[in-house]
């Protein structure tokens, strides 16, 4: 993935250079700040990535004037859309895995700030005291482990069928892999468990995966979608079980600070993620730097 990453950021900048050739590069770039009216599509207010352009905002000086539109993630993904289109200049936060860089030609533009970090792993969390009330669960979800890939499988199936069923398939097409999390754990007959996550399609995917695992070994699970920081609030207070969906240590960074001292990490379940200003590859910008300050 990271070399994907990298791939995407060397293709951006082979065709900068290219553009750089014509001698009215800075005009062009203050018009491609005019023509996004100084506005980069954002997705919903309580997304971690949210916070993590507001920030953004804040610690690049060109970028003073600059505003997030939030909205929702369609939305976000609409405009997206529209604007590849017509191939018109638009900038979205956005993130892998997800399937927009396999649908779209896009670039993620280099962020020498770091405001969106070098990258996050998904953890697996848990209430204080699951490991001793519901030692089985404890164990199956402390070996749930798979790559952003896979789950990449699962988003993008997802996309044409029931994310439910396209986890089912993954399910069934992996059982060695399901297998080897459920290994030396005793079977549970229908004890209830409460499963905690957010509603964006990477961890629609892995909660459906863990869920279905944990079903073979005789659980009943809930699955329940929320705002990340209500999650960190569910399982800091033990209303919720556990969680597959933490991006750490930047995206949910602010919220674990809050509510870490009652939770219990363990460990990354998924290694890779990406967040980003991401732009379509015919942008002739190539870092957070190149966007022009506002007049
Ligand atoms: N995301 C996808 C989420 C977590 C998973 C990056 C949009 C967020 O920003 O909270």
């Amino acid at each position: 993935m990271k070399n994907k990453l990298i791939g995407l950021i060397a293709a951006g900048s082979v065709s900068a250079v290219l553009a750089g050739c014509s001698d009215n590069g800075t005009t062009e770039e203050a018009n491609v700040g005019e023509q996004l009216e100084y506005t980069i599509t954002g997705i919903e207010p309580g997304a971690g990535i949210t916070g993590q352009a507001r920030e953004m905002l804040e610690s690049y000086d060109n970028l003073e004037g600059w505003e997030l539109q939030e909205s929702s993630t369609g939305g976000m993904m609409t405009e997206l859309d529209q604007a590849i289109q017509n191939e018109e200049p638009i900038v979205v936060t956005g993130w892998t895995p997800h399937w927009m860089f396999e649908r779209y030609d896009l670039k993620m533009l280099e962020d020498p700030e770091l405001a969106f970090g070098e990258g996050d792993d998904i953890h697996t969390i848990a209430r204080e005291g699951l490991e001793q009330d519901m030692p089985e669960a404890y164990a199956i979800l402390d070996a749930f482990e798979w790559s952003v890939e896979e789950m990449q499988v699962v988003i993008d199936e997802g996309q044409d069928i029931e994310m439910e069923e396209a986890a089912a398939n993954w399910v069934e097409e992996n059982q060695d892999q399901v297998d080897g999390w459920l290994e030396g754990v005793d079977p549970v007959d229908g004890q209830p468990i409460d499963i905690i996550s957010v509603p964006w399609d990477s961890e629609r995917a892995s909660s459906n995966v863990i869920r279905l695992a944990l079903e073979q070994h005789g659980f009943d699970v809930t699955v329940t979608n929320v705002d990340p920081s209500i999650l960190f609030q569910a399982v800091g207070s033990g209303e919720a079980d556990a969680s597959v969906a933490p991006w750490l240590p930047n995206t949910h960074g602010a919220f674990m600070d809050e509510y870490g001292d009652s939770i219990v990490d363990l460990g990354p379940n998924a290694e890779g993620t990406m967040n980003a200003l991401v732009v379509p590859a015919y942008m002739e910008i190539d870092s957070i730097e190149d966007l022009p300050a506002a007049e």
